[in-house]
């Protein structure tokens, strides 16, 4: 009994010795070192994402991308050089944008305070932002994050889910990073907000199984309308259409109504409702209020940012977001 009781302590005694070297993310990390800087971003996002409220949807997706490749390091940002190829460059992130408005973000803070703020924690606190402007929930937001030096295309086509994954692929390619099958549902709520290229999903609606058929899981009505007005040749990869129809610059639970409808755009989002556990939780949220959904959106959203993060010595802080320090 005492021995054990004395095991105990020693055991207590170490993971706290081990807590307290290690490093962490913190709230209002930079609240010493750059007072504004939480300030900064959230300033900039506020002045200019009401001018074009389709970055919001791609600072929220680029979060994404970022936290599932080497976790939330920025990774994402940096360019291909002569010899490597970077995640930019993969399939998936083909249709990001918003790499510009990041820059601009850092300009300001590095006139601030050089050398401070990393482009990670920018991403995250700026997708932070962004949410808030499409009427979404707020959370504060753990900051510490410090820039990898790595990006590598390969490793995005292979940890990021693509529109075509069933359910059991994004089921381990969230387990890999992690998260369950509840933060998936939630997760995927993001696409209450932005837009996709007809490219992303057409094969729904040409042809799903090679031979010029349409995928059964889509709403018919649906599928003819997107084909009539919008996506009008298997080809189109200019067109975009909206995720959420009539609500894609609020951030709401109607992406959920649209999933129980067969009106989800991607196989990835119609797969959430051919799980029972997922689906069950997808009708959970729509009985719920909305605050449920923010609430437990933004706990999500807070774990997804924790991903493998760099702190302490880790890392760096990048002095431009597309390359590394020299
Ligand atoms: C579950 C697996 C997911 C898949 C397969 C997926 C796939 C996609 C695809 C293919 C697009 C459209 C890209 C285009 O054609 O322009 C898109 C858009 C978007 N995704 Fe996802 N996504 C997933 C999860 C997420 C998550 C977890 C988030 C954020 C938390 C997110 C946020 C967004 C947003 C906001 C857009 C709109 C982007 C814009 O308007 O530019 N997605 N997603
Ligand atoms: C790529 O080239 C840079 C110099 O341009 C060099 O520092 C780096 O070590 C090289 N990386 C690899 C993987 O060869
Ligand atoms: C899901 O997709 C993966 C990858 O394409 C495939 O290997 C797997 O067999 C599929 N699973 C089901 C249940 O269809
Ligand atoms: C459908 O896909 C199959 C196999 O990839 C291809 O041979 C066929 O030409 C496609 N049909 C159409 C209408 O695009
Ligand atoms: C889009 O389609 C056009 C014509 O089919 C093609 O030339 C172009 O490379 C495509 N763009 C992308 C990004 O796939
Ligand atoms: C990164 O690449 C983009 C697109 O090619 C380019 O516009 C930008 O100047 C590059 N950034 C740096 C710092 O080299
Ligand atoms: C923003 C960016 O770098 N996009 C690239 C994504 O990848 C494709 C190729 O797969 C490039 O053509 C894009 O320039």
């Amino acid at each position: 009994m005492r021995g054990k009781y004395f095991i105990g302590i020693i055991i207590l005694g170490l993971s706290i010795f081990l807590h307290s070297t290690e490093a962490h993310l913190q709230l209002g990390f930079y609240s010493k070192s750059c007072p504004k800087a939480e300030k900064i971003v959230n300033d900039y996002v506020k002045e200019h994402i009401p001018n074009a409220p389709s970055l919001a949807a791609t600072l929220i997706r680029m979060h994404f991308h970022d936290c599932f490749v080497r976790g939330c390091d920025a990774s994402v940002l940096l360019n291909s050089t002569s010899n490597n190829t970077a995640e930019k460059e993969a399939p998936p992130n083909q249709t990001l944008r918003g790499f510009d408005f990041i820059d601009r973000i850092k300009s300001l803070l590095e006139a601030e305070c050089p050398g401070i703020v990393s482009c990670a924690d920018i991403i995250t606190l700026a997708s932070r932002d962004a949410i808030v402007t499409t009427g979404g929930p707020f959370w504060k937001v753990p900051t510490g994050r410090r820039d990898g030096t790595v990006s590598i295309r390969q490793e995005a086509t292979n940890n990021i889910p693509a529109p075509t994954s069933n359910f059991s692929t994004l089921q381990t390619l969230f387990a890999n990073q992690g998260l369950d099958l509840k933060e998936l549902v939630l997760l995927s709520g993001a696409h209450t907000i932005g837009i996709s290229h007809c490219s992303s999903f057409s094969n729904r609606l040409y042809n799903f199984t090679g031979v010029g058929d349409q995928d059964p899981a889509l709403d018919k009505k649906y599928a003819a309308n997107l084909k009539a007005n919008k996506c009008k040749t298997p080809t189109d990869n200019t067109t975009k259409v909206e995720m959420d129809p009539g609500s894609r610059k609020t951030f709401d639970l109607s992406y959920y109504t649209l999933l129980l409808k067969r009106r989800g755009l991607f196989q990835s989002d119609a797969a959430l409702t051919t799980n029972s556990v997922t689906k069950s939780y997808v009708q959970q949220l729509l009985q719920g209020p909305v605050s449920n959904f923010f609430a437990e959106f933004a706990t999500a959203m807070e774990k997804m940012g924790r991903i493998n993060v760099k702190t302490g010595s880790d890392g760096e802080i990048r002095k431009q977001c597309a390359v590394v320090n020299s």
